[in-house]
């Protein structure tokens, strides 16, 4: 058992992990051909693992309301949100909970959000080999396969119409802390999200009540939401695009 455990710590040490803070500095990263973890704790990439966990057959993102409307054709519950609002004519918003109860059982959801959905397909379009849904809600299960695969891994944070969120920043550090050590990194925004996810830890929720996103959120009384979003390892599944669209990925 111990000798498992030090092989594991031994093999995420070599990891070379990488933080981009926000879709604006996508460019002038390397995507191609590793694992890009597309992180948008609230909300979108946690509402997608929550309706994975709770029996949704796929999620596919869509990057605008029009696409999502042609999947209503083809079976598809639509569900859509744009600045924390969920649009009317659609299914549902971007609430995890929305997820729950048997809402989403045997379904097919087609998701366009403000900044998560338009992420997932800039990660494809980057070349990653594997675009993974990032949530605290998941966060060990994540880590496994990432040290498990031992390809190279590029943590994306959606961030806020391409500004730097606080939220997405210091789930890059808790899965950067897990999955490499500081002196094999070689990335200052790994080493920066690290920094701040070990000042934050402590009670992140509380941490976060001055972020913007938190304000926006509580604004429009989804505080609740929030709340959930930052529960840590409520499920051991691992979100995964395949063939477009976000499903539980077969870890072995
Ligand atoms: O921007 C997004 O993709 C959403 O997650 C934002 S919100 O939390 O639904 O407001």
């Amino acid at each position: 058992m111990i000798k498992i455990e030090l092989k594991i710590i031994i093999i995420a040490s070599m990891l070379k992990v990488e933080v981009v803070l926000s879709p604006a500095l996508l460019h002038l990263f390397d995507a191609k051909n590793k694992n890009v973890v597309v992180i948008d704790i609230l909300r979108a990439t946690s509402t997608i693992c929550t309706a994975i966990h709770h029996g949704a057959l796929a999620i596919k993102p869509v990057n605008n309301t029009d696409e999502a409307l042609i999947l209503k054709g083809s079976g598809y519950l639509t569900a859509a949100e744009r600045d924390g609002h969920k649009l009317d004519g659609f299914d549902m918003g971007n609430s995890p909970f929305e997820c729950m109860n048997g809402a989403v059982l045997n379904k097919k959801i087609a998701l366009t959000t403000t900044n998560g959905t338009k992420c997932i397909t800039a990660a494809t379009i980057a070349g990653a080999a594997n675009v993974l849904a990032g949530s605290f809600l998941n966060i060990s299960a994540i880590a496994q396969f990432l040290i498990a695969d031992k390809r190279d891994v590029v943590l994306f944070c959606a961030g806020w119409k391409d500004s730097v969120n606080l939220e997405d920043s210091l789930f890059a550090g808790a899965l950067a802390q897990k999955i490499s050590t500081k002196e094999a990194i070689e990335c200052d925004s790994t080493l920066m999200v690290i920094d701040l996810y070990n000042r934050a830890k402590a009670n992140i929720g509380q941490y976060l009540e001055q972020s913007s996103h938190y304000k926006r959120l509580s604004r429009l009384h989804h505080r609740e939401d929030m709340e959930y979003c930052l529960k840590s390892d409520e499920m051991d599944i691992v979100v995964g695009l395949k063939s477009g669209e976000m499903v539980k990925l077969q870890v072995n």
